[in-house]
Formats: structure tokens, C-alpha cells, sequence
């Protein structure tokens, strides 16, 4: 029998999607999933007289296939992965290639890269974005691991994979060890971030200005043929003017609590790591989190209750500045992901290419958009910008947007709604664009009650002091880290 192209193991959705997505564009593929009668259903049904082979067991995968192996794993992130690969790895010879698909945390595929490498095989770990329609229609993917594992998965991938309106498939190599499930992550803050702005644009419409959905999805609708563009700002408008059966919007419907699965919080945690500033993201986390105490928040609403707000604008007037509050946040909630993956990039020796990591999103995605277009140009403009906002295009769109983002963020906080991402996101960029902040006297304070010592302006970088305040400490200053 002639072997297959590629094993697919977890038939789950984005696993039996995925299988669909390989065969239809010519491959043939071998299917395992841990629950046997979920490949009998697959085989009988969606994959009926296509290019597959079931199998009952993972050796029947194995043997099913043609050499170099490539099995892809598209099963539970964590332990059940690390057990598939000791699984595996007894059956593939050198050359072979493993490949996890799932949401892998980054610092377990760098492990595992190195664990498959000590046995003589390849190791990928890709990020797959784009939900169920992605993984059938053509995905935005993130591969990396071990560089030699790239020629042989490449023509598969890139055939699979979403395309850029311009053609170019939304997959690119990113790095060695763990840099694909990084550049994954980074992805999934960002839809965190995107999502939570989309949302406190959407409460300022409902509960400042009082709009109807099908009022609020007809400015959606508006913004997504302008700079904002995106797939969810699409789906939001989408989602306004879908009506429950009694004729009611069934957003209303829905109640305010989130839920999330961890990656927004891995990459909150990873900028903590790295020092850098990702405030949008990580508000965006406490966001769901905040959503999800409800009960907590029905019974402060008693205590606290907003006295509404007299409403003396121009609606159309605060839509504009409301646009321009939401472009302008969007913009620093990517310059801060950027920022964090060029950290990222010093730290593990990655040679990311971030307008390609641009244009991997650009399509197939969650957070695809018109914008990431805009990001892939600043890059080719200058490949090691420093942040996104000092590339001109950027630069003039946040100063055009600079007076109805504060209007905004002033409006909401007078009004007593809250807009944390779109606030937060104006916090930091007045802090970066601030020549002289006010750490001076959080120097002062570290080195009055722990000798942290301090640099002085009119003496050389580099040289510490220390400072008896009191006048009965002594001269022992702490020793010079950073932690
Ligand atoms: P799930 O994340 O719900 O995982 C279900 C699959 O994992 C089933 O095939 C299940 O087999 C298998 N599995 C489990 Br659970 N434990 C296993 C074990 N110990 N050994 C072998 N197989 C095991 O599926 P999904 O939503 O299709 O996602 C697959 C991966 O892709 C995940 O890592 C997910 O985070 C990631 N991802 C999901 C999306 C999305 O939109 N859903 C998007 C992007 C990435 P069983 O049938 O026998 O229980």
C-alpha cells in the first residue's frame, strides 16, 4: 500500500479540520486519535472516500507513513504531549519528524526539541491560529524547533496555510527551540488585547451614549472599512445584528463573564520575566478575570453605584474620538508585543523577523487585519526598529489620534465606566515619551531604606552613590543588581 505523506494524531476539531485541510490540497494523510471511534466516525464520515488512512493505534500510524515521518500532534496541550512523544519516539528513525500543533506553553517545546534532538529525530513545535474555519480553510502557522526539520514539513505547510491578500502563505520559519510557540503566544495576548478594546469601545456605546446593537453594528460595521479593519472588528458587527429567536439582540443575552485558557496569562507573565512593559495585554487578562467575579461585582454595584452621567455630547463627535481611542491603544498593545518579542529574541538567540511574524498574521487569523499590513511595511522600512511608534506611518497616525484618545479616556473615567486597556495603554505612552520621569525619588527612596545606591545627572552613567539620609546609617551599600 502506498505510504502516507503525514500522521495526524487528535482528532478533535482543530485535528480533523486540519487532516481535511492537508488532504484537500493533495496529501495524503494517516489518522490516530486515542478514542478509536472517533477515527471510525472520521473515516465513515467527513473523510469518506477521500486520502486517508484510519488507524487503531499509533505504530499502525507510524508504519502508515513514508519517510522522513512527520507525525503532528493536534492533542491536549501538556502532559499528554510529552506521553505521545515517549510514545513516538521508539518508532521514528533519525531524520523523522514530530510536530505538536497544540497550544504549547514555549519553554516545554524548547525542552522537548532538545530531548527529540538527543534521540536523533526533529522536533517542531508550530503555532496554529485561526479556530475551527482557520484549521479547515487555511490557518496562520508559527513553526519552529529544530532548523533542520524545516525543509521537510515546509512544502506541506505552506501549501495548508492561510495566504496574505498578496499571495504569500501566512508561515514562515521563526526560530530554533521554543521561538514558534513564543511567537504564539505573543499572538494570543494580542487577540486579548484586541478583543478587550473592541469591548470597551462597545460599552462606551452602551452605556454612555446609549446606543442600540443595531446602532453599535452599524459603526462597526463603518470601522472595518477604515484603518481598522480586521476580522474582529468584522465579527463584532456580525454579533450585534445577530437576533435569539424572539427577535431580541442576542448579545444581550449573553452573560458578562470571560473565560480564558492561559496564554494571554503566559504572556503577561513572560513580559514580567523580561521587563517589559506589556500593560495592555496583561490588563486585558485582569479584565476576564475581572468579569469572571460576578457575583462579587452584583454586590459591589449596591455598594458603589454609578450615578449615570449627564450626557452632553455630540454622539457623532465621540464616535470619531472613540475610533481614534481604540487605533491608538491598538497600536501601543502591538508595540508593546513587538517590544516583547525582540526582548525575547536577545534573550534566546532568536533571529525573529518581524515584518514576516507580520505578515504571518496577516491573514488566517484572529487578529488579522489590515493594520498588520502596516507593521510588515515599518519593518521592511527599518528591520531593527526599536518600537513600532517611532516608525513615521505610526508616529503620525498616534499624534492624529492623540486628542479623542485622552477625550475618550477623560469621558469614561468622569462617567465612572471602565476602560482599563484603552487608560492603561495611555498610562504608558505618556510614561514613554517622557523625557524625565519621577524615578528619581524611587532611587531616592530604595537608597534611604536599603542602600540600593544611585546614579547622579551630573556624573557619568554608570557610577553609583549612596547617601547617609538619616545621618546615622552607615556607608555599606547594597551590592548592584537587578532583579
Ligand atoms: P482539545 O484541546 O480539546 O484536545 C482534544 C484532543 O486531545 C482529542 O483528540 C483527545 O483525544 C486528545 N487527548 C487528550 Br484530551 N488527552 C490525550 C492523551 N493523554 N493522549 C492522547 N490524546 C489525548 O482539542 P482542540 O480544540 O482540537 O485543540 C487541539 C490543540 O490545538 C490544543 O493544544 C489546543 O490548545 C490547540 N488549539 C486549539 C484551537 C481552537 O480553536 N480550539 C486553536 C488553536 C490551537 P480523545 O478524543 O481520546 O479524548
Amino acid at each position: 500500500m502506498k505510504k502516507c505523506d503525514i500522521g495526524l494524531i487528535g482528532l478533535a476539531v482543530m485535528g480533523e479540520n486540519l487532516a481535511l485541510n492537508m488532504e484537500s490540497k493533495g496529501f495524503s494523510v494517516a489518522v490516530y486519535n486515542r478514542t478509536y471511534e472517533k477515527v471510525e466516525r472520521f473515516i465513515s464520515g467527513r473523510a469518506a472516500g477521500k486520502n486517508f488512512v484510519g488507524c487503531a493505534s499509533v505504530e499502525d500510524l507510524v508504519s502508515a507513513l513514508s519517510r522522513p515521518r512527520k507525525v503532528m500532534m493536534m492533542i491536549k496541550a501538556g502532559q499528554a504531549v510529552d506521553d505521545m512523544i515517549d510514545r513516538l519516539i521508539p518508532l521514528l528513525d533519525s531524520g523523522d519528524v514530530i510536530i505538536d500543533g497544540g497550544n504549547s506553553h514555549f519553554p516545554d517545546t524548547a525542552r522537548r526539541t532538545a530531548y527529540c534532538e538527543s534521540k536523533g529525530l526533529l522536533y517542531i513545535g508550530t503555532g496554529v491560529s485561526g479556530g475551527e474555519e482557520g484549521a479547515l480553510l487555511g490557518p496562520s502557522m508559527m513553526p519552529g524547533g529544530s532548523p533542520a526539520a524545516w525543509q521537510t514539513v515546509k512544502p506541506i505547510f505552506t501549501a495548508v496555510c492561510a495566504k496574505a491578500p498578496d499571495g504569500t502563505p501566512c508561515c514562515d520559519w521563526v526560530g530554533e527551540g521554543g521561538a514558534g510557540h513564543f511567537v504564539k503566544m505573543v499572538h494570543n495576548g494580542i487577540e486579548y488585547g484586541d478583543m478587550e478594546l473592541i469591548c470597551e469601545a462597545y460599552g462606551l456605546m452602551r452605556d454612555y451614549l446609549g446606543m442600540t446593537a443595531d446602532e453599535m453594528h452599524r459603526v462597526f460595521a463603518d470601522w472595518n472599512t477604515r484603518e481598522l479593519d480586521s476580522y474582529l472588528i468584522g465579527i463584532t458587527a456580525d454579533i450585534l445584528s445577530y437576533r435569539d429567536t424572539d427577535g431580541a439582540p442576542l448579545v444581550d443575552k449573553i452573560l458578562d463573564t470571560a473565560g480564558q485558557k492561559g496564554t494571554g496569562k503566559w504572556t503577561a507573565i513572560a513580559s514580567l520575566d523580561a521587563g517589559v512593559p506589556l500593560t495592555l495585554i496583561a490588563e486585558a487578562v485582569y479584565a476576564r478575570s475581572l468579569s469572571a467575579m460576578k457575583d462579587e461585582r452584583v454586590a459591589a454595584s449596591k455598594v458603589f453605584p454609578r450615578t449615570p452621567a449627564e450626557l452632553c455630547v455630540d454622539r457623532d463627535a465621540f464616535l470619531a474620538d472613540l475610533f481614534s481611542a481604540l487605533y491608538a491603544s491598538k497600536i501601543v498593545s502591538y508595540a508593546q508585543g513587538f517590544a516583547l518579542m525582540r526582548a525575547a529574541a536577545a534573550e534566546y538567540g532568536w533571529n525573529l523577523n518581524y515584518g514576516g511574524i507580520a505578515l504571518m498574521w496577516r491573514g488566517g487569523c484572529i487578529i488579522r487585519s489590515a493594520f498588520l499590513g502596516r507593521i510588515k511595511e515599518a519593518y521592511d522600512r527599518n528591520p531593527s526598529l526599536s518600537n513600532l511608534l517611532l516608525d513615521g506611518y505610526f508616529t503620525e497616525a498616534v499624534k492624529n489620534a492623540e486628542s479623542g484618545w485622552r477625550r475618550t479616556c477623560a469621558a469614561a473615567v468622569t462617567a465612572g465606566l471602565p476602560v482599563p486597556a484603552m487608560t492603561t495603554a495611555l498610562g504608558w505612552f505618556d510614561g514613554y515619551r517622557s523625557e524625565r520621569l519621577t524615578a528619581n525619588l524611587l532611587q531616592a527612596q530604595r537608597d534611604y531604606f536599603g542602600a540600593h545606591t544611585y546614579e547622579r545627572t551630573d556624573m557619568p552613567r554608570g557610577e553609583f552613590f549612596h547617601t547617609d539620609w538619616t545621618g546615622h546609617g552607615g556607608d555599606t551599600a547594597s551590592s548592584q543588581y537587578n532583579a
